[in-house]
């Protein structure tokens, strides 16, 4: 086992990573730039060191001053946690080079996911349903109209080095195409320097499904249930929950082993997760593979009761996986709480807490690094805390949720929690009749 992890992050994830290293008996070293000298994570880790300025591209995104920190403090593993370099192949090259596990996939599997065609390419090998759409990449207009007419009007235009919905268009006829086109290939050369294009079939409302899979390093990837997050608003995922509500026994036997499938396809070491769009016949296609822990992997943890970091570091120290495929045993919901003003178009709202009381009891927990007093830095990701609560039921989960709700006190910010009360309270999600473009007609109530 590992004697000393450096956790190459900040915020929740960094302070959750910490939490199950001390129940290990693993060291760790907290990294942070000097926005975050008062968070918890350098507090709580047995080391700190701080790596640099604000800004994420001289601190948390530094390659250089992470290794130093490595050097330093003698670390023999680093846990990436999610966005920064988590699914940079090159750190993990990089970490390999220097001797140092990378707890997660290897460069190559980072990469055979990072670019969507390949991915598609794999799935299709590996016999995972995908959407129907272009054989690779589209030369040019006239090679993509021909594509085009070929799947089938309403089509969608992705960028290979997609995700998060950047380089992406929606085209319901031929007249649209040209447009879509062009501004589909601009948005992909200015966000990954990458203007490879694919298209597919227009799958409409659909939901977003993925499952948590995990693999070791002698070929066995189990799954480990699925986490349902169509609440989403441009792109970001505002709630998650698990089982999803639109799921059946046979619908989850078929899309846990085309996940298996999909891991088993690349020899998948480490936690993954693989999203699946499906539609409302409950038809399932690949979406895309993240070799990473989620922000929403709490959800999974609560409904098969196991701590996915834990087994994360285990199967990256190379012990095998025990246990097999799991159901979800109870229901569980996850609110992310953003410093953002829902009445204000969820505008990122930074600034002092003055007062912190994190709801509590039964069945509810918080995961956060934030306490009375504490800083919102305006330079990352907004999330401030993460809202998790599980029950015998999805209906007794929401009243819950509701409850847990109305007792959490966060003043001095605005914060996102008066949408989720507002959302609780929805026939729609309380019917679990909803899909991804739930939230384009969501009107949240006047504030009081
Ligand atoms: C799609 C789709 C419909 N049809 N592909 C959004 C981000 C990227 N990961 C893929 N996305 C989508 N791909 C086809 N062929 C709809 C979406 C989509 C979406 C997917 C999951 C969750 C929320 C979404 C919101 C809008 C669009």
């Amino acid at each position: 086992m590992f004697k000393k992890i450096l956790i190459a992050n900040r915020g929740e994830i960094a302070l959750r990573v910490i939490r199950t290293c001390k129940e290990m008996g693993i060291q760790t070293v907290a990294v942070y730039s000097t926005a975050d000298r008062e968070s918890l994570h350098v507090r709580f880790a047995d080391e700190a060191v701080c790596i640099g300025p604000p800004p994420s591209s001289e601190s948390y995104l530094s390659i250089p001053k992470i290794m130093a920190a490595v050097e330093i403090t003698n670390a023999d593993a680093i846990h990436p946690g999610y966005g920064f370099l988590a699914e940079n192949a090159d750190f993990a090259e990089v970490c390999t080079e220097y001797g140092i596990k990378f707890i997660g996939p290897t460069p190559s599997m980072i990469r055979a996911m990072g670019d969507k065609i390949t991915a598609k390419e794999t799935m299709v090998k590996a016999k995972v349903p995908v959407v129907p759409g272009s054989d690779g990449l589209i030369a040019d207009t006239d090679h993509g109209r021909k594509v085009a007419a070929k799947i089938g009007y309403p089509v969608m235009i992705k960028a290979t080095a997609g995700g998060g919905g950047k380089g992406m268009r929606i085209v319901r006829r031929e007249e649209e195409f040209e447009d879509q086109w062009t501004a589909a290939r601009k948005e992909a050369a200015a966000s990954f320097s990458n203007d490879g294009i694919y298209i597919e079939k227009l799958i409409e409302e659909p939901r977003h499904i993925e499952f948590q899979i995990i693999g070791d390093q002698y070929g066995k990837v189990a799954h480990l249930s699925e986490r349902d997050c169509s609440i989403q608003r441009r792109h970001q995922k505002l709630v998650e929950e698990s089982p999803s509500p639109f799921m059946t026994k046979s619908l989850r036997k078929q899309m846990g082993e085309a996940a298996i499938k999909a891991g088993k396809a690349i020899n998948y070491e480490g936690l993954g997760t693989v999203e699946f769009l499906v539609d409302k016949h409950g038809k399932f296609y690949f979406m895309e593979m993240n070799t990473r822990v989620q922000v929403e992997h709490p959800v999974t943890e609560e409904v098969i009761d196991h701590d996915l970091i834990k087994e994360q570091i285990k199967v990256a120290a190379g012990h095998p996986i025990t246990g097999d495929n799991y159901e979800p045993a109870l229901h569980a919901i996850e609110c992310r709480i953003n410093a953002e003003d829902p009445y204000n178009n969820f505008r990122p709202c930074p600034g002092s807490i003055t007062s912190f009381h994190s709801a509590k009891g039964h069945g509810v927990r918080v995961d956060t690094h934030v306490y009375a007093g504490y800083k919102v830095p305006p330079y990352y990701d907004s999330l401030i805390a993460k809202l998790i609560c599980k029950a015998q039921t999805r209906e007794e989960c929401i009243t819950k949720m509701q409850r847990a709700l109305d007792e959490f006190i966060i003043e001095g910010i605005k914060t996102t929690v008066p949408f989720h009360q507002q959302l609780m309270k929805n026939e729609l999600f309380r019917s679990g009749k909803f899909d991804t473009s739930f939230m384009d007609t969501f009107k949240l109530q006047k504030e009081e």
